[in-house]
C-alpha cells in the first residue's frame, strides 16, 4: 500500500472490508465536507445515508490530535478521529489512496475492488503551510483547470493554493471603480516567440491573450478549495509587475505612452507611481481581496520593482523629495509600510516576496523567500514568519530536463534529485517561524494547462511529501513514484511521463 505523503504509521492488518453499497455515516459537522468528497468519488458504486445510529463509517473529533491530524482503524467498520475539519478532510484523502487508482477517474469502479485493507493509520503534517503556486497571469488559466488542480492538490494533502492574479503581462481580478483593468488590462496584442533571450522584445505573435475571473467565478474557486481543506491566497503583485495597471489606467503609472499589457517576459519598467491615487488604488485592490477571499492570508507581491520612473514621475519625485527618500529601494519601503501596514489591519495574514525584507519589512509580514535559500534562515532570525518558496528546488518551472525535445522553459534542468533536497533548505534552522513551504509554476512558456501539469508533476509530489514530513520522505525517483503517479493518470492529469 502507497500513500503518499506518506504517513507517520501506516500498519496493514490481514483481512479485508468491502465498502457496502448502502454504505452509512455518521459525523459531526467538522467532518460533512469530507464524506461529501469520498461520496463523489464512491458513487455510484455506493449510496451514501446519514444516520445518528450505527454506522459503516463514523468521524469523530479529538483536540488532543496535532493540528491537521487524524486517525484511521479500519476494521468491520471504519472509524475516523481528526483533530478539526481539516484533519477529516485528509483522512478521507488516505481512504482514498486504499483504494485502486481507478477510484480518482470518475469513471464506473469494479465492485470487486471496492475493498479496503484492515489497518490502522496514525497521522499529522510537519509544516501548517503546504503550498502551489499557479500564474494565471502570464498564461490565463480556465476557471475549470483550477477546480481540477484543486482536486489534485487535496490528494496530496497541500492546504494553501497561491494564487498568483496579476502581473505586467495581465490582470486577472476585478476590482470595483477599476473596470479598465480586466478590459485593456487584462489583454495583450500578442506574446513573444519562443525563447526570450534579451530583456526587452517588441515582436510579438499577434495573438491577442488574455481573460479576467469574474468575482463569482473566483468566490467559487475559494469556496471548491475551502471544501477540500485549502485555503486560497490571491496575489496582487504591487507596486513592480504593474505595467497591465499602467496601460488600463496612465494616471496611475509613471508615463502616459503605455497602451497595452507587456508582451514578453521579464521585468517591466512601466510601474504604477507614489501619489496619493495610486495609494487609493492599492487600498482598493486590499478590500477586494479581503473581500472576495474572507479569512485567507493575502499576498502583496513585492519583487523585482525597479523604481527608476518614480524619480522622473514628476509629482511621484515630489512626494519623494519632500520625505528625503533618494533611491527606489527606500520608496518601496515607504510604499510597503504604507501598504502593509493598511492590510495588516484587515487581513490575517500579508506575505510578501523577499526583496521586501531587503529593503527593510515592515513588522509583522510573512517573508516568501524565493531567492537565496539561506534567506529563510535570515528571516526567521529577524522574527519573522516565513514561506519557503527557494527557486533552487521549488521553481516547477524551470524544466526537469534540456533535452531538445523537452518543452521549452526559463531554465533546466531542475530534476527529481534536486526537488527532493527541498527540505536541506531547513534542516538545522531553527524552525519556529516557518510555516512551511510550497513549489512555484510561473507561467511564461507554461502557455496551457497541459504544460501546466507536465511541469507540475511528478516533481510537485515530492514537494508534499517533504512539506508532509518535514525531512525527505519517499526517495526521488520516478519508479518510487509510480503508485502516486498512476492515480494522477486516473485523475487525468497531464503529467511528465
Ligand atoms: C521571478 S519569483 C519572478 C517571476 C517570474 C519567475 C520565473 C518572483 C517573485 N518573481 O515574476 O515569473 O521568476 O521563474
Amino acid at each position: 500500500m502507497h500513500v503518499l505523503p506518506t504517513p507517520r504509521r501506516l500498519e496493514i492488518r490481514d483481512g479485508e472490508t468491502a465498502i457496502p453499497p448502502a454504505f452509512t455515516w455518521r459525523a459531526p459537522r467538522e467532518g460533512v465536507r469530507a464524506v461529501s468528497v469520498l461520496e463523489d468519488r464512491l458513487t455510484p458504486h455506493s449510496r451514501f445515508r446519514r444516520t445518528t445510529g450505527d454506522a459503516f463509517l463514523t468521524i469523530g473529533l479529538d483536540d488532543a490530535l496535532p493540528t491537521e491530524g487524524y486517525r484511521i482503524e479500519i476494521t468491520d467498520t471504519v472509524h475516523v478521529t481528526a483533530a478539526d475539519e481539516r484533519g477529516a478532510g485528509w483522512a478521507i484523502q488516505t481512504l482514498l489512496q486504499l483504494l485502486p487508482a481507478q477510484v480518482h477517474s470518475g469513471a464506473m469502479l469494479r465492485p470487486e475492488t471496492m475493498r479496503w485493507p484492515r489497518c490502522i493509520v496514525e497521522d499529522a503534517p510537519h509544516f501548517g503551510w503546504r503550498g502551489a503556486h499557479l500564474d494565471p497571469a502570464r498564461h490565463f488559466l480556465p476557471v475549470d483547470f483550477v477546480l481540477r488542480f484543486l482536486d489534485v492538490m487535496a490528494m496530496l494533502k497541500l492546504n494553501t493554493l497561491h494564487f498568483h492574479l496579476t502581473d505586467d503581462q495581465g490582470w486577472r481580478l476585478p476590482v470595483p471603480g477599476y473596470p479598465r483593468l480586466t478590459t485593456v488590462g487584462a489583454w495583450r496584442p500578442g506574446t513573444v516567440r519562443g525563447k526570450q533571450t534579451v530583456e526587452e522584445v517588441h515582436e510579438h505573435d499577434g495573438v491577442p491573450h488574455g481573460g479576467a475571473y469574474t468575482p463569482g467565478e473566483l468566490r467559487e474557486i475559494a469556496e471548491h478549495a475551502r471544501r477540500l481543506g485549502i485555503t486560497v491566497v490571491p496575489e496582487v503583485d504591487l507596486p513592480g509587475h504593474t505595467q497591465s495597471v499602467v496601460a488600463a489606467y496612465p494616471e496611475l503609472g509613471c508615463r502616459d505612452d503605455i497602451t497595452h499589457p507587456r508582451t514578453c517576459w521579464g521585468i517591466s519598467h512601466h510601474v504604477i507611481n507614489l501619489t496619493d491615487e495610486a495609494f487609493a488604488f492599492c487600498r482598493t485592490v486590499v478590500d477586494t481581496l479581503v473581500d472576495l477571499f474572507p479569512g485567507s492570508p493575502i499576498h502583496l507581491g513585492g519583487d523585482e520593482c525597479p523604481g527608476d520612473q518614480w524619480f522622473t514621475h514628476e509629482p511621484t519625485r515630489a512626494l519623494l523629495a519632500a520625505r528625503g527618500i533618494t533611491t527606489p529601494a527606500d520608496a518601496q519601503r515607504w510604499f510597503e509600510e504604507e501598504l502593509c501596514g493598511y492590510a495588516l489591519e484587515r487581513a490575517e495574514r500579508v506575505v510578501v516576496w523577499d526583496e521586501v525584507l531587503e529593503y527593510g519589512a515592515p513588522d509583522g509580514v510573512t517573508i516568501m523567500v524565493w531567492r537565496e535559500s539561506a534567506t529563510i534562515g535570515r528571516a526567521l532570525d529577524a522574527g519573522f514568519d516565513v514561506v519557503a518558496a527557494p527557486c533552487a528546488h521549488t521553481y516547477l518551472d524551470y524544466g526537469e530536463s534540456d533535452a531538445p525535445d523537452a518543452p521549452l522553459s526559463l531554465h533546466a534542468p531542475r530534476t527529481l534529485e534536486e526537488v527532493g533536497r527541498f527540505h536541506e533548505v531547513w534542516t538545522g534552522l531553527d524552525t519556529d517561524g516557518l510555516l512551511g513551504g510550497q513549489f512555484q509554476l510561473w507561467s511564461e512558456y507554461l502557455r496551457t494547462p497541459e504544460l501546466v501539469e507536465h511541469f507540475a508533476f511528478p516533481r510537485g509530489l515530492l514537494v508534499a511529501e517533504q512539506l508532509w514530513l518535514g525531512g525527505p520522505g519517499v526517495s526521488p525517483t520516478r519508479e518510487a513514484l509510480a503508485p502516486t503517479t498512476a492515480r494522477l493518470t486516473a485523475m487525468g492529469v497531464r503529467w511528465r511521463r
